[in-house]
């Protein structure tokens, strides 16, 4: 009787605890449904990994994920940048080569966007009097032959000029370039400082940037930014010091830590323009006062302002010896003919083009890409 007992408790616990199993096993593999996918097993080989690696086939050869990189933004090209420069003549361009036959309304669509673009009255003039001359000897027939013509003009007209930034590596150490930034107020001398800045020390020249603007707290604060953007030396004078102090200074420090080079910032504001002016050429005299020599002298011109800017760069011009121009803010400008007025007229290359307000937005001025860029109606305008 008690061996009966025995066998039918037995009996139950083995009944409840393999009904147990099945339950326990059915709800693992998704309560009942049927399992979406084979159960992981790692493969022998299989490096460890701490995330899990769920569809795993039987001897799946287990590959490594892909590194994903986080998808680069591809920098805006010249030809997106200047998409306010090409607008002024895109309507132009395609009026044009809307007529099959090149007629008086062809030159006037010509002249018109050419001035709009700010290239001047002159060197309108100077492009479309030859191609005048062309089409009537019949060697141009075509509207399209026209504006190739015209694209090959104008970038012959830019070509020959030596745009390289001027720095002399025969110096002994302690004996720095200096490169200076002139130019009005706004028209982004500081910005300009920072990215070229960022440039030189990128290629692995040691850089000090010198604060000679110092009319407001805050253009010194800016520059300090920049300077720790880009691993350069810092100096800056008291508010309302005087600049060429500053820039002597910085030159001094350049000179004792053997930095290759001084960018030094100035004022664009003073309380009268023969003041600016004298400030300007004290600043570059005081500059080669101790060891440094200035082999840049860049005057930053604002590419929104067009004609206004040439009249700037001529009173810059007279003021000190100008070696190049940095056209800045060509991104938002319509006005990107004022390149040919400052070439023609003034006779200053254009060496740097700021297309943004980040640390990456300059560029050096190559006359076909400018042009092309220009002239490029592509497909998405
Ligand atoms: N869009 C654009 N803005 C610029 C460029 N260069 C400078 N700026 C902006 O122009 C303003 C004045 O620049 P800043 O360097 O302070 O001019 P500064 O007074 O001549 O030193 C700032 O807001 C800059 O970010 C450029 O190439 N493109
Ligand atoms: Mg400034």
């Amino acid at each position: 009787m008690e061996i009966q007992w025995l066998f039918l408790i037995l009996a139950i616990v083995v009944t409840v605890v393999g009904l147990g199993v099945v339950v326990a096993n059915r709800r693992r593999v998704g309560g009942g449904q049927p399992p979406a996918v084979p159960p992981a097993r790692p493969a022998p080989s299989a490096p460890e990994r701490d995330t899990d690696v769920a569809v795993l086939e039987p001897d799946t050869v287990v590959e490594e994920p892909p590194v994903v990189e986080p998808e680069p933004v591809a920098p805006l090209s010249l030809r997106d940048r200047l998409a306010k420069a090409r607008s002024t003549f895109t309507g132009a361009f395609g009026s044009i080569l809307g007529r099959s036959a090149i007629t008086d309304e062809t030159w006037d669509d010509l002249e018109e966007a050419l001035l709009r673009a700010d290239v001047g009255l002159g060197v309108a003039d100077a492009l479309i009097e030859p191609l005048k001359e062309r089409v009537a000897a019949r060697e141009i027939t075509e509207p399209a032959q026209l504006l190739d013509a015209l694209q090959a003009d104008m970038i012959e007209r830019l070509a020959g000029s030596d745009r390289t930034l001027q720095f002399d590596d025969s110096f002994e150490p302690g004996s720095p370039n200096v490169w200076m930034f002139v130019g009005v107020n706004g028209v982004g001398k500081t910005t300009t400082i920072g990215k070229v800045a960022n440039q030189q020390t990128t290629v692995g020249r040691s850089v000090l940037l010198a604060a000679g603007d110092t009319f407001r707290a805050a253009a010194a604060e800016q520059l300090q930014t920049w300077a720790e953007r880009s691993d350069a030396e810092f100096v800056r004078g008291a508010e309302g010091g005087d600049p060429s102090s500053v820039i002597f200074d910085g030159v001094e420090r350049a000179s004792a830590k053997h930095i290759d080079l001084v960018l030094a910032d100035t004022a664009g504001r003073l309380h009268t323009k023969t003041n600016l002016m004298d400030e300007l050429r004290k600043v570059r005299r005081v500059a080669e006062k101790g060891a440094g020599t200035v082999t840049e002298t860049l005057l930053v011109i604002d590419a929104t302002t067009g004609q206004n800017g040439l009249a700037q760069a001529r009173e810059f011009r007279e003021a000190t010896d100008v070696t190049g121009v940095v056209l800045t803010k060509l991104d938002g400008s319509a006005k990107g003919g004022i390149v040919f007025a400052i070439e023609t007229e003034l006779g200053i290359p254009v060496k740097l083009v700021g297309v943004g307000e980040t640390i990456g937005d300059l560029i050096p001025f190559v006359p076909e890409e400018f042009v092309g860029a220009l002239f490029d109606s592509g497909t998405n305008d």
